[in-house]
């Protein structure tokens, strides 16, 4: 069966839609037929100022997430980054063969580091795409389920896996991104034409998974919908609807086309009541099931350290592979 992996960060007390519909969803759907790893990006998180207690008990919400909507530790390793020391370990041989240039490419970095001022940003937010490379390269794996944003990420993961390979000798498997179009960049809703991001918007554009579900209903009613009144789906001129019928599609499996059509000659009101109810309906489960599962932090424990046993023993096979073709010597 073919290899994915993905992870997420925990840096919000909630998920929100972007990062459900745009990857962990597709997680859910691919661990039925492949071999999955999905890892909590502990490390990633502290390339920006965490509390520590606040990121201890958001790895485990995070944790009680992706149980909550689907990914079954039966089928699935899902662990905490910091569990499984060969990404660290990787990440430093890869940033050993990643150029300054090529690093400060990045535009994920541009953006985070203007947001924090000049030269406030830390050197780890700056390596952080070198290690999401390791993060990934050490399982060999052939998709990787993500959002748009992450695509250069993604070829960065890839061009310093055929470096490597060239250089030594083949080790890692060029991954290939798996992005889906139609959900692939959720915008903000008091933003359309944002992408819906925990960092970058007021908490009125986002949806959280956790949220109150009445919170979540007037969002939705209060979403900034655009000029004209045809409910129609076309991201260029009408960004707001296009974004409000994106996410009505992927929750009820309705195509765009037919939405159109159910709601021609109606009120963008209509398409945002009607929307609101889709969420609060899918919401309400997954948010009883979470708070359920946070209850048990011993099952959370467990979950976690089956995760960690599995992934840890592919990592471990693969980072010794590495060692040993850029020449350190093995431990006695
Ligand atoms: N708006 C989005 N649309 C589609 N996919 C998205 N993802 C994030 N936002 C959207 C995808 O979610 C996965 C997990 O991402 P992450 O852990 O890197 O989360 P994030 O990037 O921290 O999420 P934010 O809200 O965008 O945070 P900031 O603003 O801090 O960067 C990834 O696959 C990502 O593509």
């Amino acid at each position: 069966r073919p290899r994915v992996l993905s992870g997420i960060q925990p840096t919000s007390d909630s998920f929100h839609f972007g990062n459900y519909l745009g990857a962990t969803r597709q997680w859910v759907d691919l661990q039925r037929d492949h071999q999955p790893f999905f890892f909590i990006a502990d490390q990633h998180a502290i390339t920006v100022e965490q509390d520590p207690k606040v990121l201890r008990e958001r790895t485990l919400r995070a944790a009680a997430q992706l149980v909550a909507m689907g990914i079954d530790p039966e089928r699935s390793a899902i662990f905490l980054q910091s569990h499984v020391p060969a990404h660290a370990q990787l990440g430093w041989v890869l940033s050993c063969l990643t150029g300054f240039g090529e690093a400060r490419r990045m535009t994920q970095f541009k953006d985070k580091s203007l947001k924090q001022g000049e030269g406030a940003a830390s050197v780890g937010l700056f390596t952080y795409p070198i290690l999401q490379a390791a993060d990934i390269l050490l399982y060999r794996p052939h998709y990787v389920p993500v959002g748009e944003d992450q695509r250069q990420h993604l070829e960065l993961t890839r061009d310093l896996a055929q470096r490597f390979n060239s250089r030594y000798k083949k080790t890692f498997r060029l991954p290939e991104p798996y992005i889906l179009k139609a959900t692939a960049k959720i915008a903000d809703l008091q933003d359309p034409t944002s992408k819906m991001s925990k960092s970058g918007s007021a908490t009125s554009g986002i949806i959280f998974l956790l949220d109150d579900p009445k919170v979540t209903a007037k969002k939705i009613r209060s979403a900034v919908t655009d000029s004209g009144t045809d409910i129609r789906y076309d991201p260029e001129e009408k960004p707001g609807i296009s974004n409000l019928l994106s996410i009505y599609s992927a929750l009820t499996g309705d195509t765009v086309a037919s939405l159109e059509e159910q709601y021609a000659g109606r009120m963008y009101g209509d398409l945002k009541k009607d929307l609101a109810d889709v969420v609060v309906d899918f919401v309400t489960p997954f948010r009883e099931r979470t708070l359920e599962l946070l209850e048990d932090q011993a099952y959370l424990m467990q979950v976690l350290a089956r995760g960690a046993a599995a992934a840890g023993a592919i990592a471990e096979a693969t980072l010794r592979d590495v060692y040993q073709r850029v020449g350190f010597v093995a431990p006695p």
